[in-house]
Order: C-alpha cells, then structure tokens, then sequence
C-alpha cells in the first residue's frame, strides 16, 4: 500500500463498500475550497464489493471540499433572527446552556436527543452516554427507527437476536431460492445485485416482491406485484399453500421452534383465494412462488423497507420468518431470514444504545443486570441511569411540548420525517434546538446553533456493516480547521455540563469502553480490536474475549474467530427454538376512499441518498436526480388526462407535494410512487402517514391514501393548456 493510500469504507449505505483514497498532491487539483483533496481508487480486498462501487460512494469526497460544507459553528442572532458565525467557545456555551435551561426549568425529559444511522459505532455509543449520564434524559431516539425496526422487533420475537444478516452476503449465490421482499437492491445497493446475478448463473432462482417492476424486479424468474400495505397476507397465504401442500418441513419444526399449532392455525385461516382478493397476487402465482422456495433445497427470505415500513411492519416480517420457519429455511447452512439493512451503521447504531429502550451492547433499558454492568462501566448508580424513553416520531411529535429542546446529531427530519410539515413546525416551536451536521441540512437551518462536523475522511471508526461485520473507517486526511469531530463536540459540551471525565475524543479510547460495555451482551464486541479489524478486514459479532484471550491475543495466539453465520447450532432464545408468532392479516391505517382514491408508497433512486442533505450537493448525482417525480401507471395517467412530465399533486389528509408525472407501466394502476430525498414543495414525506407499528413504533411510509391531480398552468385567457 502506497503511503498515500488510505484503506476506508464509503460513507453512505449499509453495504459499507471498501474503497482507497488517494490524496491528491497539492496543486494537481487546483487550490482552495472545491478541489478535491482525495481521489476514490479502487479496493480489491474487501469482499463484500471486490472494487465495484456505485455513484454515490464514487463522488463522495466531493462534499469533503465543497463550498457548501459549513466550516464554522453559527448561532442565531437574537436581533436578525439569523444564523451568524460564531466561535466554537460561544457554540459549545450557546449549545449546553440551552438545553441546561430546559432541564432546570421543566425537568431532564425536557431534553431531547435524536441521532442517526450513519454514525459510527462510537459516536452512537458516546451519545447514548451523553444523554443518559450528562442530561439524564430518558428522551433519545434515533433515525434507524424509520428504518429497520420493524425486522429488528421481529428478529427478536423470533429468534431472540437482532442481527440484520445471520449469514454473510457470500451465501447468497449459494442457496436454492431467494425470495426478495420490498428491496430494490439494484438501486439502493447496486454492488450487491452481483451476488443475485450469480445466484442465477448457479441454476438458483430469484423471486422478487415489490408493487413496482423496479430494476431488481426485472433480474426476477418471478415477480409477485402485491398491492401496497398487503405483504403479511401475501406470506400467510403462501404458507397456508406450503401446509395444503405437505411442503413443510415437520422434522424442523419439531426439533428447533416452538409455538407451530398456533401459527399454524393463524395461516390456515387465510385462504389464498381471500389473499389474491387482498394482494391482487393471483392463486397461480401464489402456488408458482410456493413451489420454487419449497422445491429449492436451501433457500432465503430478504426483506427490506417495503414490507417493513408499515404500520405492521413487525408482523409482516414475522410472517415472512414464520415460512421459514416452517419449511426448515432457518439455522442450518444456506438457509435463514435476513433483513438488508440501511444505513452505513444502520447495525451498529441500533446496538449501542441511542435507541429509546437500548443500551449499549444490545443490551435492554429495562434489564436490572444489563443497567448493572453498563452503570459500572460507565461509572455512575444503576438507579441514575432513566428508563426507556419515546420513539423516533413520537419524540419529535413531542418537541415544543414536553420536551423543550434538541440535541439532533446526524439526521434531516424536516425531508425524511412522516407528516413532516407537522414535524418540521414542531421543530421550530421548539425552546432551543442545536444540530450538528456537515452541510446546513434543512434541519439545521432552523437551529439555534449548528455544529460543524468533520466527515467520514476526516475521522476513524468503526462501523457495522448489514452482515454484522465491524469495519474500520480510517482518517485519510486533514479536516478543514473551522470543524470539530462529533465526539469533540459532545466531549466539549460534557464538560460544560460538569463531566469533564467520561467522555474521551479518541475514537479508539471510545471503541475500549465500548468493547467493555459490550462484553457479555448480545451484540458482544469484546474480543474486536482495532487492530483486528485491520488484520482481518472486518470481524462478525458476536465477538466475545473470554478470560485468558486478551493475554493470548497479545501473544499472537487463537482467538474467538467472530461469528459470520448465526443460529447453526441453535437460535438465541432460552430454550435455543425459534419462535413463531401467530399472526394475522390487517389493513392499512389508511385505506383509499372514495376521496382518496390511490394508494401513494415511497422510496429512492439511485442517485440520490434519504434527505438528499448531501448528494443533492454533488452536481454528478445532482444532474442523474434532479428533482421529485410520481410515478404512476398510463391508466391512471389516462384517466387523469395527465401526460409525461406534467406536473402532478398528491394529495392527503396531511398535506400536497409536487412532482412531474412519469408515466410506466412498471407500476400498479392503484398506486403512485414518489422518491422522498428533496424539501419543499415535491417533499414526499408532507403526505405521509405516521401511523406507528404498535410494537416497533415504526411509521408507515410505505402506504398511505391520496388523491392525485392534474395541476394545470394558468393561462392569461383564464384557461388551462389541453391535458
Ligand atoms: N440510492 C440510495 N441507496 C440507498 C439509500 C438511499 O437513500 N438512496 N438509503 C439506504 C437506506 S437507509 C435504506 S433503509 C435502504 C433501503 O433500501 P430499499 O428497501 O431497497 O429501498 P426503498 O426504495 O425504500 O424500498 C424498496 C422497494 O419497496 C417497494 N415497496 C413499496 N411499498 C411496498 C410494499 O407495500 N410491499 C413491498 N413488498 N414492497 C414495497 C418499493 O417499490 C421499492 O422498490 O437503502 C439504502 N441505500
Ligand atoms: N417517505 C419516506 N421517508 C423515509 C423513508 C422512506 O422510505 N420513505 N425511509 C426512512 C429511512 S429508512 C431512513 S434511514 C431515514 C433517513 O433520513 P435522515 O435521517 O434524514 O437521513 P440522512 O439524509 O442520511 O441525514 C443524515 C444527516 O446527517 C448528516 N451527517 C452525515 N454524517 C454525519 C456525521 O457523521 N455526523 C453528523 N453530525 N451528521 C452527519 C448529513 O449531512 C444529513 O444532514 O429516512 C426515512 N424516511
Ligand atoms: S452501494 Fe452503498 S456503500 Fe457501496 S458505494 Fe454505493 S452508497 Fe457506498
Ligand atoms: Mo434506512
């Protein structure tokens, strides 16, 4: 490795593509703000994307040197009422007064936390500390709610074990028969469309649900296009298919799982000709998918945000396991349930506790023991640390009420929040509200202080990719000298606040304490090292470093070798079943009326990464995605009197958004799609619905009811142009 090469990891999705960076010697790129201080060279030796890399990890660096990129901390002026430089002294004391004052005034559940998915493992860690010993607030959630949560609940129900991927993705050509439920990995991950395509050319077979013919759609042997909202009744009836048909896998069901007659008895009551009348899935199809996953010798179930996104999200996954579960697809060699995690952490930041009911480790709020251990690591009484608090929407549902100031570090609710004109006014009702970002989000735009962070190059940490591989990003260069680390900042506002121990600025000072937080967890990290990860080029967890393995490992010796594959010899459960959970078909919290005729669902493109917050500032991608669209299907275009490119307004209960018409027949006639990544007026989340998932508190992004309408130009003659 040249010494101007640095090994690292992109910083977007969860896929965590290897990639070198290379600095650019000075002068090669030009001078100052916007040239790009490192090139992206490829990286072979990190499996997962052998080199191969989509656009957005490609231009990433551009957003290290752009002239957007905030350089400086800003405070909001008291007499302009806008956002003016400020130093970092004033930032950190403007900052660390405004939430002190709420926690005097109303109390520490007055003092809002809100964290993201893309942090890394120790900033999730370091701010799950900060609000629990610093402000002692109860009220911190994080992005990843909107997320994965609802695999994550199931996951647990089921196997007593929230790994996104039991296996590594390197299985997946292997198998029989994937069923690929609500994901379109072509765009959101596109390196890994390569282990579908070799799945194929391995004679295995590929079933692809998603209303849409998406990209991935098209790679199918079959392609099941449900009505939206309708995944759990799609899986009970394919189950109930797979017992009429003697398909189940009796031996499997008897020897690893408990709680079969019940589940099996919620199945049988959903017969598949009610379940086509449901999913618009005809019977055919049905028994033609039954027969490919049960014929297969091994085989898979993927899911992703379209089944999950949904007010029973946690059920409909449940759903999904339970066919595993009965066919023997779960915990034996190429076999299992997997959820394809989002975020760059999107595994690790739901484990170190900046999750509601979570801390770190992936360890349980309410557990006496687990408040035990990590009170003693973290030093404070077990009675000192709060109990669990409110959920990702419910928390800024609540903002301006009972909690009367933010702390928001890595996330842009304005764009990406359901109901977001709501959350955005709730935003700005708020007491005090400082956010730490890189660019001015639209979030941060409201804020009384804005933080400017270094970026991913510019730090090291670790990160867990949605094979439960621990990562190591690795600082490549300088940060520009107006900007501060995230654990800077929450190191410097501790201290303000009287910690002045406890919150260290090394990363790796932080990954130590987190090592021991987790020991001894379900998420157990003690045995990785950073030295590990960069020996080995990742290690699965758990990773646990039993007595005597420290002593060995320095020596050079065995050690626990991590975990790829989970569940082989037995699930996590107390009594080492997979659970099933009986679980029946609901409707959506919204269903089309005859004022709200067309069912909207929301989703990406490839170009563009959730709130836009920073690929919308890269002209490349900028100039692939320019702006919002609704997709729709020519009948419903037809019957709109609506063509290309004419603009379009979905409209709901909760608001409109705007977008040109792109008019396929890769779409249900009953539905429209928008992407959610842009503000303003084409902002797909001020429509949606925040109907939560009981159990993962989960809102429904994925289905909501909306009237769709032509918006015609004005003429000068008082007219409208012919539709
Ligand atoms: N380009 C790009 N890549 C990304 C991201 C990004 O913003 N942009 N974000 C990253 C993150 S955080 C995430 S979570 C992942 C998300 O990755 P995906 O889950 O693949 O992304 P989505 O586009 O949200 O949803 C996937 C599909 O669900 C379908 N769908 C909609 N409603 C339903 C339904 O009711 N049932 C079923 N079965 N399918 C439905 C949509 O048509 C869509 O094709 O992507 C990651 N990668
Ligand atoms: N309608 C609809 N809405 C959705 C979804 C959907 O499918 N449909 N998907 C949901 C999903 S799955 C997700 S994950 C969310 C994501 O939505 P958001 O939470 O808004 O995610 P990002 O746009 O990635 O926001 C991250 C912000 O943090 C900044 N940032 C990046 N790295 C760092 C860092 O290291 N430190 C700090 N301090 N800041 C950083 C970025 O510049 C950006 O402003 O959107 C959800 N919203
Ligand atoms: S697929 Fe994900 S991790 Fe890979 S380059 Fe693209 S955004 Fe980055
Ligand atoms: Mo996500």
């Amino acid at each position: 490795m040249r010494d101007d090469t640095t090994p690292t990891h992109c910083p977007y999705c969860a896929l965590q593509c290897g990639m070198n960076l290379r600095r650019v010697p000075a002068g090669a790129a030009g001078t100052g703000r916007g040239a790009v201080p490192v090139e992206v060279v490829e990286r072979t030796d990190f499996p997962v994307n052998r080199g191969a890399l989509c656009g957005k990890g490609r231009t990433a660096p551009e957003l290290l040197s752009s002239r957007v990129r905030l350089t400086g901390p800003l405070i909001r002026s008291h007499a302009t009422g806008r956002l003016a430089p400020a130093t970092w002294e004033e930032a950190l004391r403007a900052t660390a007064e405004g939430l002190a004052r709420s926690r005097t005034d109303h109390g520490p559940d007055a003092v809002g936390v809100f964290g993201g998915g893309g942090l890394t493992n120790e900033k999730a860690y370091t701010l799950g500390k900060f609000a629990r010993v610093v402000l002692g607030t109860s009220q911190i959630d994080y992005n990843g709610r909107f997320c994965m949560s609802s695999a994550a609940a199931a996951h647990n129900r089921a196997f007593g074990l929230d790994r996104g991927l039991p296996f590594p993705l390197e299985d997946i050509p292997r198998t029989g028969c994937v069923v690929l439920v609500g994901s379109n990995l072509a765009e959101t991950m596109p390196p890994a469309l390569r282990y579908l395509t070799e799945l194929r050319e391995n004679g295995g077979r590929l079933i692809v649900v998603d209303p849409r013919r998406t990209r991935t759609a098209e790679q199918a042997d079959l392609h099941l296009a449900p009505r939206p909202g309708t995944d759990l009744a799609l899986a009970l009836g394919m189950l109930h298919l797979a017992v009429a048909e003697g398909r189940t896998d009796e031996e499997f069901i008897a020897s690893r799982t408990s709680g079969w007659p019940e589940a099996r008895a919620a199945a049988m009551a959903h017969w598949p000709e009610w379940v086509e009348r449901i999913t618009g899935v005809g019977v055919p199809r049905l028994r033609e998918a039954v027969a490919m996953f049960c014929d297969a010798p091994t085989g898979m179930v993927l899911t992703a945000r379209g089944p999950e996104q949904q007010s029973k999200g946690t059920d409909t996954v449940g759903a999904w396991i339970n066919l595993c579960l009965a066919t023997g697809r779960a915990g034996r060699p190429l076999s299992g349930y997997g959820c394809l995690t989002g975020q760059g952490n999107g595994q690790g930041g739901r484990e170190h506790g900046q999750k509601a009911d979570q801390l770190p480790g992936y360890r349980s709020l309410e557990d006496p023991a687990a408040r035990a251990h990590v009170a003693r690591v973290w030093g404070v009484a077990p009675d000192s640390l709060p109990g669990p608090g409110r959920s990702a929407y419910e928390l800024l549902d609540a903002l301006g009420g009972p909690v009367r100031s933010l702390l928001l570090m890595g996330s842009n609710p304005v764009v990406s929040a359901p109901r977001a004109a709501h959350v955005e006014e709730r935003l700005r009702s708020l007491d005090f509200l400082a956010v730490a970002d890189v660019v001015l989000s639209e979030t941060a735009a409201l804020a009384d202080v804005v933080l400017p962070v270094t970026q991913w190059a510019e730090e090291t940490g670790t990160t867990t990719s949605l094979e439960g591989r621990v990562l190591l990003r690795r600082r490549a260069l300088t940060a520009p000298p107006g900007v501060r680390s995230d654990l800077e900042v929450l190191h410097g506002l501790a201290e303000l606040l009287g910690h002045e121990k406890g919150f260290p600025t090394d990363p790796e000072e932080v990954f130590e304490e987190l090592r021991r937080a987790t020991a001894g967890g379900p998420a157990d990290y003690s045995g990785i090292t950073y030295r590990r990860i960069a020996e080995e080029g990742g290690v699965f967890w758990p990773c646990p470093e039993p007595v005597g393995d420290a002593a060995r490992r320095e020596a050079g010796g065995a050690v626990h070798p991590g975990t790829p594959r989970l569940f082989l010899d037995g699930f996590a459960t107390p009594d080492g079943r997979a659970r099933f959970v009986p679980v029946a078909h609901r409707p959506a919290a919204e269903e089309p009326d005859a004022e709200y005729p067309v069912l909207l669902t929301t989703g990406r493109v490839v170009a563009q990464y959730q709130s836009g917050a920073q690929t919308r500032r890269v002209a490349e991608l900028n100039k692939a995605a320019p702006g919002p669209f609704v997709e729709m299907h020519p009948r419903l275009a037809e019957a709109l009197r609506v063509a290309e490119g004419e603009t379009v307004a979905v409209v709901s209960r909760r608001g409109r958004a705007e977008g040109p018409a792109r008019v396929t027949a890769a779409i249900r006639a009953d539905t429209v799609f928008m992407p959610f990544h842009w503000p303003g007026s084409g902002r797909a989340n001020t429509v949606t619905n925040p109907a939560l998932d009981p159990t993962s508190r989960m809102p429904e992004f994925k289905v909501c009811a909306v009237r769709v309408e032509a918006v015609r130009e004005e003429r000068p003659d008082g007219g409208t142009p012919p539709g």
